[in-house]
């Protein structure tokens, strides 16, 4: 399949280890070593782990797991709230490293990007150089690890950073993919979430080998549109290209309360105030949505959203507000105790106009 006349993109993945909990490992050296969980604190109500260190990890601690479970596994755990702004800053000086080796850079969180370092800035020309450049700068120059995967694709790369971390790199050349993805278990195919997964697994198929075995029309059968990409990434074949900047398409305001709230009025005066927050980021960002969206979080975490759209932008924030009041209105129903509001605004005006991600 692999024919040796084609060209292959080179591309890199890079993943930060650990990465809220090994910066405030960095800047805080007592901390070093430590079992340490960056998160809300587990005496306060709803508070989760954002990340937790690798010697935490070791108790079973996770990304997403409350925090007093956390405290259980571990109980001689350190917690403390994570600092966004230092986060975003260093962010920065990653990007800023990358840069010196290409600008096909796509960040997909404050801790991962693609690269595309088909050309490379300097010249180096092997991938597996550059990434590991790319290594020995971050822990040089800011103290922390990353870790990165090298490959033609987007989706064997991501997966390859995850193989040897923390500290990882990891080649899956072309000539390797086939049977690494054969070999691969289904859940950790692109797109395959827990719900899929266990589908697959209902069918017999457990890894890349089996899956390999369904025509595209069966797996489009079983599986939607998605079937179709999996027949596709199943024989190494991903072409999406590394987006630089991706454009963000919503704008998003939310809040989880500390106790529940019952009655519409002190649902709406949430509103009120996530419509201000929501309208301040859309003025920072000079952006204006046309279609609003109402998410509500019940006692339950049952969670349901409502949108509306108009042909005109909201711009006001008396606008947001009342349009935000009216499709909870719609919502409402005596009894119901709602744990988090959250409004959001889309389809913005232009594309020029788009909020960029970093
Ligand atoms: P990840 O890269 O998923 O996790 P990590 O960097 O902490 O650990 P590793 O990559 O070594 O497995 O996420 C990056 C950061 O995003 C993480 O440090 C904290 C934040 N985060 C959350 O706040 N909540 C989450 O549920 C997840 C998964 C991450
Ligand atoms: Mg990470």
């Amino acid at each position: 399949m692999f024919n040796t006349s084609v060209t292959y993109r080179k591309i890199i993945h890079i993943d930060m280890d650990a990465f809220y909990a090994s910066v405030e490992q960095r800047d805080h050296p007592e901390l070093a070593g430590k079992p340490l969980v960056v998160g809300g604190l587990p005496e306060g109500r709803g508070g989760v782990v954002a990340t937790a260190s690798y010697e935490a990890r070791k108790f079973g601690i996770r990304s997403a797991m409350s925090s007093k479970q956390a405290l259980q596994l571990c109980p001689q755990a350190i917690f403390v709230r994570p600092r966004f702004e230092v986060y975003k800053e260093v962010s920065r000086q990653i990007r800023e490293i990358f840069r010196r080796y290409t600008d096909l850079i796509e960040p997909l969180s404050l801790d991962e990007a693609y690269l595309d370092v088909t050309e490379d800035k300097p010249g180096i020309g092997s991938a597996l150089e550059i990434a590991r450049q790319i290594k020995d700068a971050i822990q040089e120059e800011l103290q922390l690890t990353a870790s990165a995967g090298v490959s033609v694709n987007k989706f064997v790369a991501k997966i390859a950073s995850d193989i040897n971390k923390p500290n990882g790199l990891k080649f899956i050349g072309p000539s390797a993919i086939e049977a690494f993805m054969e070999q691969l278990p289904v859940e950790k195919f692109h797109g395959v979430g827990k719900v899929t997964a266990a589908k697959m697994k209902g069918m017999g198929l457990f890894t890349g080998e089996e899956l390999k075995k369904l025509s595209e029309a069966e797996l489009i059968r079983h599986f939607g549109k998605a079937g179709r990409f999996y027949y596709r990434i199943v024989r190494g074949i991903d072409e999406r290209p590394v987006q630089p900047q991706r454009a963000a398409k919503s704008l998003a305001a939310e809040d989880t309360f500390p106790y529940d709230l019952g009655s519409l009025a002190d649902m709406e005066t949430e509103l009120d105030k996530l419509a201000q927050v929501v309208h301040g980021r859309l003025t920072k960002n000079n952006l204006q949505g046309r279609t609003l969206t109402l998410k509500i979080k019940y006692s339950d975490f049952k969670q349901i959203t409502r949108n509306r759209s108009y042909p005109e932008p909201l711009t006001a924030v008396e606008t947001i507000g009342v349009v935000a009041k009216e499709l909870l209105a719609l919502t409402f129903e005596e009894g119901q105790r709602v744990r988090l509001l959250g409004i959001s605004l889309s389809n913005f005006d232009s594309a020029k106009d788009q909020l960029r991600l970093f």
